[in-house]
C-alpha cells in the first residue's frame, strides 16, 4: 500500500518521550534520510524560538518534508491549553498556534491538537465552559488555517493521560460538529489499543476524515516490538485508499537509532503487504 513515512523528533531535550533524538534534531534529520523517511514530524512549543527557523531550513536543505508539528509542549512545559477559560491564557496559545500554522504552511504540515486540549477539570459545569472554550479556540484556529491549506489533526489521547476527547468517535463528534473541511483525526495506535473496542472500526468509521496517523505499538516502541497486528490496519487502509502520512511517533527505545530502524522495517513489510 502506497503511504508517506515520518518519525517524530524534537529540537528541545525531553525526559521519556514518545520521540526520537531528543535535543539532537540535526543527528534526527541525517539519520531520517539515511534510513529512507520521507519527512519528520517536530514537536515546538514557541513559533518564535531561536531554533524553529534553522530547524525550518535545515528540513528545506535535507529533502526531507516536515509532515506534522506537534504542540503538546505548550501544554506539558508552560501549562497552555485549548481548555483554559482564562483570557491571558486563551490569547497566548492562539498567537502560539497561529505561529505554528503560518511555519507548517511551506510544507503543507498538518498541527496537531492532542496535548495541547489539556485536562478537564471541577464540576461538571465548569467542565462544560472549559469543553466551550476549547472548541471555540479550535474553531478560531480552523478558520485561521483554512485560507494557508494546513490542516488542524484532533488526535484521541487515553485516558490516563487527558479525561477530554479519548477515542476516534468523539474527535469525529467534534469534528462534525465545527463542520471546518481541515479538521481530521490522528488516530494513534498506542491510544487505540487502550481505548477503542476495534482498531479497524474505528478507521473505518473516520473514513475520509482519517488524515494522518501515529503507528507506535502497543508498548509505545517501534511498530513490529509490541503486540498490535499492523497488516490488518493497512489491509483497512488500502481498502479506504488511505495515502497520507504514517509517523512512528515511539519511545526511543533501545536508542534513538535502532527505534527508527526497526520501525522503518516495518514500515517495508506494511508498504509491501498484500492481503491474501
Ligand atoms: C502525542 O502525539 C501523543 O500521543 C500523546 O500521548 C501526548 O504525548
Ligand atoms: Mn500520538
Amino acid at each position: 500500500m502506497i503511504f508517506r513515512t515520518s518519525m517524530a523528533i524534537s529540537p528541545a531535550p525531553a525526559k521519556f518521550a514518545p520521540l526520537l533524538f531528543a535535543g539532537e534534531w540535526e543527528l534526527a534529520l541525517q539519520t531520517a534520510c539515511e534510513l529512507g523517511y520521507d519527512a519528520v514530524e517536530v514537536s515546538l512549543r514557541d513559533p518564535k524560538g531561536p531554533v524553529v527557523p534553522r530547524l525550518g531550513e535545515a528540513i528545506t536543505k535535507s529533502g526531507l518534508s516536515l509532515s506534522a508539528v506537534a504542540t503538546g509542549q505548550s501544554y506539558y512545559t508552560d501549562g497552555l491549553c485549548l481548555a483554559s477559560t482564562d483570557p491571558t491564557v486563551q490569547k497566548q496559545l492562539m498567537d502560539r498556534l497561529k505561529g505554528l500554522v503560518d511555519f507548517a504552511a511551506a510544507w503543507q504540515a498538518i498541527i496537531i491538537l492532542g496535548g495541547v486540549r489539556g485536562m478537564l477539570s471541577g464540576p461538571l459545569e465548569a467542565q462544560l465552559a472549559q469543553k466551550e472554550a476549547a472548541f471555540q479556540m479550535m474553531d478560531k484556529l480552523a478558520a485561521y488555517a483554512l485560507p494557508a491549506g494546513v490542516r488542524l489533526a484532533l488526535e484521541p489521547i487515553n485516558r490516563y493521560e487527558t479525561n477530554f476527547l479519548n477515542t476516534v468517535q468523539e474527535c469525529l463528534d467534534v469534528i462534525d460538529r465545527l463542520g471546518y473541511k481541515n479538521l481530521i483525526v490522528l488516530p494513534d495506535t498506542f491510544h487505540m489499543n487502550i481505548e477503542e473496542a476495534s482498531l479497524p472500526a474505528a478507521f473505518r468509521a473516520a473514513g475520509s476524515r482519517l488524515g494522518y496517523l501515529h503507528f507506535p505499538d502497543s508498548n509505545r516502541q517501534a511498530p513490529g516490538r509490541g503486540h498490535i497486528n499492523f497488516f490488518e490496519l493497512v489491509e483497512v487502509l488500502q481498502e479506504m485508499a488511505y495515502s497520507g502520512y504514517i509517523c512512528a511517533e515511539i519511545l526511543p527505545l533501545p536508542n534513538s537509532r535502532q527505534a527508527a530502524e526497526w520501525a522503518m522495517q516495518t514500515f517495508r513489510l506494511l508498504r509491501s503487504h498484500r492481503k491474501v
